[in-house]
C-alpha cells in the first residue's frame, strides 16, 4: 500500500473513531436527560462509527499497511438541547463526507483501485447517514420548545419509525 493511502486511510480511522466518541458523549448526555429514545439512537450511532473504524483498521492492515491506533480528544459533556444535537450530528456527518470525497481523490490520483472500491461502501453510508441526520432534524425543528411533542418525538425514535421512513427515502421499496 502506498505511503500517501496509508497516511490518508489513517486519518480516516481517527476520524470514525472520534465520531464514535462523539456520539457516545451525546449519548450520554441524553440518557441524564430521561431522552431513552434519542440517548438509544445516539448508542447506536457510536457503535456504528466504531464499527467504520474497525472495518479500515482490518483493510489498512490486510493490504499490508500499518492501522494506527488513535487517542482521541473528549467530546463535549454537555448540549443545549436534542435540537443542537441532531444539528451536531447533521454538521458532524456532513463533515465525514467531505472527508470519504476527498479519500476518493487520494485514490484516484494514486490509480488505487482496490481501495477506490472499499470506500464505496463507505460513500453510501454517509448517504444514508445523513438522510436519516436530516429526516430527524426536520422533525425536531417541528416541535420546537412543545414538551409533549418532544416526548412523543424521543418515543417514535425509540420504537425507530423516524429513522425507518428516513431509510426509506434513500432506498425506496428496500
Ligand atoms: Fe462513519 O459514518 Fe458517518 O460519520
Amino acid at each position: 500500500m502506498k505511503g500517501r493511502i496509508e497516511k490518508a486511510l489513517n486519518d480516516q480511522i481517527k476520524k470514525e473513531g472520534q465520531s464514535s466518541q462523539f456520539y457516545l458523549a451525546m449519548a450520554s448526555w441524553a440518557e441524564t436527560q430521561g431522552l431513552s429514545g434519542t440517548s438509544g439512537f445516539m448508542y447506536k450511532q457510536s457503535e456504528e462509527e466504531r464499527f467504520h473504524m474497525l472495518k479500515l483498521v482490518k483493510f489498512v492492515n490486510e493490504r499490508g499497511g500499518k492501522a494506527i491506533i488513535p487517542g482521541f480528544d473528549t467530546p463535549p459533556t454537555e448540549f443545549d438541547s436534542v435540537n443542537n444535537v441532531f444539528e451536531l450530528l447533521l454538521s458532524h456527518e456532513i463533515t465525514i463526507t467531505q472527508s470519504i470525497n476527498d479519500l476518493v481523490e487520494v485514490c484516484l490520483e494514486e490509480k488505487d483501485y482496490t481501495t477506490h472500491n472499499f470506500i464505496q461502501w463507505y460513500l453510501s453510508e454517509q448517504l444514508e447517514e445523513e438522510a436519516s441526520a436530516r429526516a430527524i432534524l426536520d422533525k425536531v425543528k417541528l416541535i420546537g420548545e412543545d414538551k409533549a411533542g418532544l416526548y412523543l418525538f424521543d418515543r417514535d425514535l425509540e420504537n425507530s419509525t423516524i429513522v425507518a421512513a428516513s431509510a426509506n427515502t434513500v432506498n425506496p421499496g428496500a
